[in-house]
């Protein structure tokens, strides 16, 4: 595709955290870098083993397929390849994609000069992916507390998790994470709706502004938290969202083991209710 006149004005050199000028180029609308070369190198890696490990496995059921981690026996040593070892170097490659894929961010950013709010929130995700495959299975002395790759194994093992604790919903973590799930969506939807509302209302109505919707947010609840506010809001929800996600799974196992029901009797336990 020819280049936009004023894509030229954007498409500047330098900024780029590694390899100098290296890879300071784009190939049609993308731009490459360093990390650009490092996120394809883990991707196509990472791929190809899954692909490798599927060939080896039962199944060509795209549902079906699953590279589980090491037995728990191997704690956290190198596994034999096909005994997890496998596992073990995909969750390598993925790290090494999601990174790369961040500090590509990181370089578009200065070559823009932006904010840094668009890595910033993607290392949130890396650092909830990595808390269930690193964090937690070191605190807890094995690999194989980490879930597996597979669509539908990876739901299996968020369920048996789930009931290992007994009634999940109980964790306290897990619930704020839930809340601020929800609370994304109410804001997203708030939000879209109104500025669709103002930017394309019907036909042959004339187009509104800020004002508009600044105004309709103060009649109905007195208060608008106005053009950049809101988008201050959806990134702390979303984000605080994953943050208690990473606490609520971290906190299962390496700190608390028994059921989460179990964990509210501090409430039955206060002083106040004795006679
Ligand atoms: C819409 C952005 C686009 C991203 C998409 C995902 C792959 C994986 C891999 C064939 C919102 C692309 C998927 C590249 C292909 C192989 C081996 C993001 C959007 C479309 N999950 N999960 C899904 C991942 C975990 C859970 C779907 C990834 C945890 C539940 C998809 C990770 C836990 C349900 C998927 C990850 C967990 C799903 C849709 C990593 C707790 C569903 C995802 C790297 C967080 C839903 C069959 C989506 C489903 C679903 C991918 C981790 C729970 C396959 C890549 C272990 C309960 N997960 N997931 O739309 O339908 O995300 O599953 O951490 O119900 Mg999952
Ligand atoms: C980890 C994804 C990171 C993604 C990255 C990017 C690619 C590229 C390429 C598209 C964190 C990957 C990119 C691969 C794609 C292209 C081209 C996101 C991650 C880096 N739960 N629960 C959560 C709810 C129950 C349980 C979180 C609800 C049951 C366990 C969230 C319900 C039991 C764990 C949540 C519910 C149970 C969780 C997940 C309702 C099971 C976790 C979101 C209504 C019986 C997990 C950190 C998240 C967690 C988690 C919601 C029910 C168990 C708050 C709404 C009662 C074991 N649950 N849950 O964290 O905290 O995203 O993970 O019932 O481990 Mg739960």
């Amino acid at each position: 595709m020819a280049m936009l006149s004023f894509e030229k004005k954007y498409r500047v050199r330098g900024g780029t955290l590694l390899g100098g000028d290296l890879f300071d180029f784009w190939v049609g609308p993308f731009y490459v870098g360093f990390f650009g070369i490092t996120t394809l190198f883990f991707s196509f890696l990472g791929t190809a083993l899954i692909l490798w490990g599927a060939a080896m496995g039962p199944t060509w059921n795209l549902w079906q397929i699953s590279i589980a981690p090491p037995d728990l026996s191997y704690g956290l040593r190198p596994a034999p390849l096909m005994a997890g070892g496998l596992w073990q170097l995909i969750t390598i490659c993925a790290l090494g994609a999601f990174v790369s894929w961040a500090a590509r961010e990181v370089e578009i950013c200065r070559k823009l000069a932006m904010g840094y709010h668009v890595p910033a929130a993607f290392c949130v995700a890396i650092f909830a992916y990595f808390t269930l495959e690193v964090i937690r299975p070191v605190l807890m002395g094995a690999w194989g507390h980490g879930f597996p790759y597979g669509i539908y194994s990876h739901l299996d093992w968020v369920s048996n998790v789930g009931y290992q604790y007994l009634h999940f919903h109980y964790n306290p973590a897990h619930m704020l994470g839930v809340s601020f799930f929800f609370a994304t969506t109410f804001a997203l939807s708030l939000h879209g709706g109104l500025i669709l509302s103002a930017a394309n209302p019907g036909h042959g109505d004339v187009v509104k502004t800020p004002e508009h919707e600044d105004t309709f947010f103060k009649d109905i609840v007195g208060y608008s938290i106005g053009t950049l506010g809101i988008h201050r809001l959806g990134l702390f929800l979303a984000l605080a969202a994953v943050l208690f996600s990473a606490l609520c799974i971290v906190l299962s196992g390496p700190f608390w083991s028994r059921g989460w029901p179990e964990w509210w009797s501090w409430w039955l336990n206060m002083p106040i209710w004795r006679q």
